[in-house]
């Protein structure tokens, strides 16, 4: 098998109502080993299904950073370490150089990898792969949801500078995404930006103050947002030069542009796109699979798949607003120190809500996702 490229399946995924049971929830990061050479001597050879090509020199090992996954095969781009002899080519392969991508398949501790990760894989040659990864670097970031169920994390990506949620004024916009995606960037460290996509479409009074409306709440936090029309290429300039110096992904419902926007990108790049349905309103999920992009003048962006919800995961209620950024120079001044913002009496948060200070769409999302934090810690096992 030679180079691998991916291309996109048209499976759709299903998802049904979360059920919380956080007190199952265990740190995604508890899987991660600091020395991949530890963990290949901890599990011997015979436990990795190792070829008899492995002949346990663990200095053998080749790291890479995964660029796609689809099902049980991650795509890797080789980084650095170890080139395998010519007799592990067989006659059919081209041996790849440096940079190249490759498909692996994962062993142990290595299939908790994610897009973005940075990887050690052995060079072994099975039906799927030419590579086994044995072991993921820890990260220095993720961004993780919560599984359908809300049992499980589920880690989307992997060691990234900044997230741009992505929305348009069709699909309609949800503030609850846009504001879960936010507390969960923060939680990790992540920066944020906001893209409002599909401006060619809204140009219109009416149209321009309902983008307005809905752009209002994020206008005061500390957060790009940048109005852009993917076809007609109308700031994607703006776009480029953050995108530039970053690893980014793009994130957001099905529909919204994103793969338009990867289009718009990167010259020759003739991703999937499929309108957005007529009948329900909502995109059609055409990109399955994330896949991470080098673009010509730097800088790494990821195109996710459109998702219908995003849960928080690990997020004990108490701890949200300390997620709400414009909370916390009021938050400081309620009366009592462990202040929720719900009922409190003296509560500078809620103060500043009927000043007018902190907005109302913000506060009412606050809300919900504080109950639904509430339902799931309390759920009955
Ligand atoms: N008018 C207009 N249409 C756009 C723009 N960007 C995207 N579209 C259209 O919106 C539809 C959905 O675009 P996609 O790029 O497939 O959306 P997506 O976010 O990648 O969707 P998923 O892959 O399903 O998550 C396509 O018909 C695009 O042509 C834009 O800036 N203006
Ligand atoms: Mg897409
Ligand atoms: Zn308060």
């Amino acid at each position: 098998m030679s180079k691998q490229q991916k291309k996109k399946t048209k499976t759709g995924s299903h998802k049904s109502k979360r059920q919380g049971r956080s007190n199952h929830r265990k740190s995604y990061h508890r899987n991660f080993h600091r020395d991949p050479q530890d963990l290949l001597k901890k599990h011997p050879e015979e436990e990795l299904e190792l070829s008899d090509y492995y002949d346990g020199d663990v200095s053998k090992l080749v790291t890479g950073l995964v660029v796609s996954r689809k099902g049980p095969v991650y795509i890797v781009r080789w980084q650095s370490g170890y080139m395998p002899p010519p007799k592990f080519w067989s006659e059919e392969q081209t041996p790849l150089q440096l940079g190249d991508e490759l498909s692996c398949i994962a062993r142990r501790e290595g299939k908790a990898a994610v897009i973005g990760d940075i990887v050690h894989f052995l060079w072994e040659q099975s039906d799927l792969a030419l590579g086994l990864i044995v072991a993921v670097e820890l990260r220095d970031n993720a961004l993780v949801r919560a599984d359908a169920l809300g049992r499980r994390p589920q880690t989307l990506a992997a060691n990234l500078d900044r997230i741009w949620i992505v929305s348009a004024l069709d699909p309609q916009p949800k503030s609850g995404l846009i504001d879960r995606y936010l507390v969960a960037a923060h939680v990790n460290h992540i920066n944020v930006g906001l893209i409002l996509n599909k401006v060619d479409l809204f140009m219109d009074e009416e149209h321009v103050d309902e983008l307005e409306s809905f752009l209002e709440p994020y206008r005061s936090l500390q957060v790009p947002i940048l109005l852009l029309s993917a076809t007609e290429g109308d700031g994607v300039d703006q776009l480029n030069d953050y995108l530039k110096a970053e690893r980014s992904v793009f994130v957001g419902h099905s529909g919204v542009g994103k793969t338009s926007l990867l289009n718009s990108l990167i010259p020759g790049l003739d991703e999937a796109v499929t309108e957005v349905s007529d009948a329900t309103g909502k995109g059609q999920h055409t990109t399955t699979t994330s896949t991470l992009y080098t673009l010509e003048h730097g800088g790494e962006i990821i195109d996710s798949p459109g998702i219908r919800s995003f849960g928080l995961w690990d997020m004990p209620p108490e701890q949200l607003k300390d997620h709400f950024s414009e909370f916390l120079e009021y938050a400081e001044q309620c009366y009592f120190h462990n202040c929720t913002h719900l009922h409190e009496p003296k509560c500078a948060v809620l103060d500043a809500l009927d000043r007018g200070e902190i907005h109302i769409e913000r506060y009412e999302n606050y809300v919900r996702i504080y109950d639904d934090l509430l339902d799931e810690s309390t759920e009955a096992y």
